[in-house]
């Protein structure tokens, strides 16, 4: 990694304009103001999904900088502590049992392997570490107590700290949210309507209970989709329906490319058109202004110039390192010259990752 982009992330590069939302704070939303609606309907999503591509992005820059600094981009890091062997069926996913694709069942990682992982994210520029378990729902016991022991250690190296591993009880949230988590990952991944032929193990349904049961422990919430497995406009703009109807709106909203994986049911689907995809993005930043809009997974497929786009259409926070969970991200010393040739910045830490709580 180079010294240059570590240096951009020092607190003395700190925001213009403070993260608006309390994400990685613990602090409710900061959701009393006028502009942030709740009451968004699929026909005005779709109206505003269907502008003329420079007016969509005129109007999502437009709201981007009323609530963030204009080239601030927070770099977090993906570590999978408990990778494949998945009962789920979800369609995407190379980490599903159902499906063949090479990635096979391996033991849970430790907790002095993951903090290393999470130092490492740290020295190279992350301010946020996010630790997957490819599980179907938390089961009570040493696997869940050792993952509450990694947050406590992500904590203590001065991380923001987030988790995605299934679905979750409210007991279980408030025991992540006692040991410091800042956030739950849970996506909606699609539509309502769309979601039957991705997924059959677990409903819709479920995936909005766990988002409650995260909500009502104080972990923001970070919930999104994935474009590209088929879907159309209007379930594309029913996800975001879905997601910026809530109240709060959701602190993070992952905007992922599928990331088309040999011997997944959707391995043969083609990648989704550049200009689509960062429609979708400018969308959920015009409905949910305040919210980290995350641009996910697919980015080793994107040219620069996507990646970019989505960046001035309101995306600011990538993953940063050579590895998503299972497939590969953009080396990092790449992503360091794309921010350093757009003259965008990392992110400083938020205050309470730096405690050290
Ligand atoms: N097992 C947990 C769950 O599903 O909630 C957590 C891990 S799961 C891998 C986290 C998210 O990764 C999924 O909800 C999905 O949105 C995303 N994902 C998985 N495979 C993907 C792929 N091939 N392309 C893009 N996103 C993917
Ligand atoms: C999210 O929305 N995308 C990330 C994170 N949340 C957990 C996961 C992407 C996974 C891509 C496929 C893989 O690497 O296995
Ligand atoms: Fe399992 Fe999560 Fe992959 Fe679905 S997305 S198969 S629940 S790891």
């Amino acid at each position: 990694m180079s010294q240059a982009l570590v240096d951009t992330v020092s607190p003395a590069t700190a925001p213009k304009k403070a993260r608006a939302n309390g994400d990685a704070r613990g602090e409710p939303s900061g959701e009393s103001s006028r502009d942030l609606r709740h009451d968004w309907t699929l026909a005005e999503v779709r109206a505003l999904h269907d502008l003329p591509l420079f007016e969509l992005v005129d109007r999502a820059r437009t709201a981007h900088l009323a609530n963030f600094g204009a080239a601030e981009v927070q770099l977090c890091t993906l570590l999978s502590v408990k990778t494949g062997g998945c009962p789920e069926d979800c369609a995407y996913c190379p980490q599903s049992s159902h499906h063949d694709t090479g990635v096979g069942a391996e033991k849970m990682l430790n907790v002095p392997e993951v903090l290393a992982a999470a130092q490492r994210a740290k020295d190279a520029g992350s301010t946020r570490f996010c630790m997957g378990a490819a599980w179907r729902e938390v089961k009570d016991g040493p696997a869940f107590d050792r993952v509450l022991d990694m947050v406590k250690g992500v904590k203590a190296i001065g991380l923001e700290a987030c988790a995605t591993l299934g679905m979750l009880n409210e007991r279980q949230a408030k025991k992540l949210a006692d040991a410091g988590l800042d956030a739950y990952n849970h996506n909606l991944d699609t539509s309502r309507a769309a979601y039957k032929s991705i997924i059959s193990t677990r409903t819709y349904d479920e995936r909005l209970a766990t988002l409650r049961n995260v909500r009502r422990a104080g972990i923001t919430v970070c919930s999104g989709g994935i474009l590209g497995m088929g879907e159309s406009i209007d379930d594309r703009c029913a996800m975001l329906v879905e997601l910026a109807t809530m109240s709060p709106h959701p602190e993070s909203v992952p905007i992922n490319a599928l990331v088309r994986v040999e011997g997944t049911p959707l391995a043969a689907l083609p990648p989704i058109d550049p200009i689509s995809f960062i429609r979708v993005i400018a969308v959920a930043r015009v409905m949910m202004p305040r919210a980290m809009v995350r641009l996910s997974a697919g980015r080793a497929e994107m040219s620069r110039e996507t990646q970019l786009l989505c960046m001035y259409a309101g995306a600011n926070s990538i993953f940063f390192g050579d590895k998503l969970l299972t497939t590969d991200n953009p080396e990092p010393d790449a992503d360091a010259s794309l921010l350093r040739d757009a003259g965008l910045t990392g992110m400083a830490p938020a205050p309470s990752a730096c405690s050290g709580a």
